[in-house]
């Protein structure tokens, strides 16, 4: 409840209980919450101080608005921790969310000169290269262009990367992965990928490359992973 003798601003109060509605479900994921007007009559404010509590909500991510049609309730983003080396499966699994992909391209190629310089390969050395639309719960979250050695891996065929690379290198291939270096910029969304992703044409994007080591030091992937920016946030611990 309101409370406007309170010490605590009435637009940080009213954000709070906008909040609440959301995480009680009363405001649903994707629906509209009430118009400004609606709100500003409920909580017996002006329309600025409602409007001011939206705008911090639409700026923590938990509403956006979307012009001419209204302000709706935000999918909360995925938190994705940047240290561990773990796979698309395992991230998914650990937040109780079902993995699916789909392999939109398999082919062997003979790379570019920067593919082959950062897996290591002499000019020519085949790789084999893949597409990968990675789902969760049946979503589309990020599309992943790898690429992997074919002297490593020979018997690889496309049937074995609908489900998890890494448990297939760990477990199949009985080799242990060791460490990856990994670089993040953000990006609007390729026109390719909008389709694959199912998201606008303007969207923002974040893109990982990550160059995978096994633990004798061999790199076995190459990968640029392209993840929706408005379903993902990247968190690292720092210390000092
Ligand atoms: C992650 C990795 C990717 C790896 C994949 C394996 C990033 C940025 N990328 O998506 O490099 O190939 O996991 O997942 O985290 P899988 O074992 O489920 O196929």
């Amino acid at each position: 409840m309101l409370d406007k003798n309170s010490y605590i601003p009435i637009y940080i109060q009213i954000e709070e209980i906008i909040k609440q509605r959301i995480l009680s479900n009363e405001y649903k994921i994707g629906d509209a919450i009430p118009s400004e007007r609606e709100l500003s009559v409920q909580f017996d404010v002006s329309r600025m101080t409602v409007r001011q509590s939206i705008t911090n909500l639409v700026n923590d991510g938990m509403l956006y608005r979307e012009k001419g049609r209204g302000t709706f309730v935000a999918n909360p983003k995925l938190e994705q921790p940047l240290q561990g080396l773990t796979s698309f499966t395992e991230d998914m699994r650990a937040r109780n969310m079902v993995p699916s992909s789909k392999v939109v391209r398999f082919e062997k190629i003979i790379p570019s000169v920067d593919v082959a310089r950062d897996l290591q390969l002499e000019l020519g050395e085949e790789v084999f290269f893949v597409i990968r639309i990675r789902n969760a719960d049946g979503t589309p979250m990020a599309i992943e262009r790898t690429y992997i050695p074919v002297k490593i891996y020979p018997q690889l065929d496309a049937s074995m990367l609908t489900g998890s690379l890494y448990s297939l290198i760990e477990t199949a291939f009985q080799q242990k992965i060791g460490n990856a270096i990994q670089q993040m910029e953000a990006a609007i969304v390729s026109k390719e990928d909008s389709k694959f992703l199912q998201i606008n044409q303007t969207a923002p994007v974040l893109i990982i490359k990550r160059i995978s080591y096994l633990s004798n030091g061999t790199p076995f992937e190459l990968v640029r992973s392209v993840y929706r920016a408005d379903r993902y946030k990247f968190i690292s611990q720092i210390s000092r």
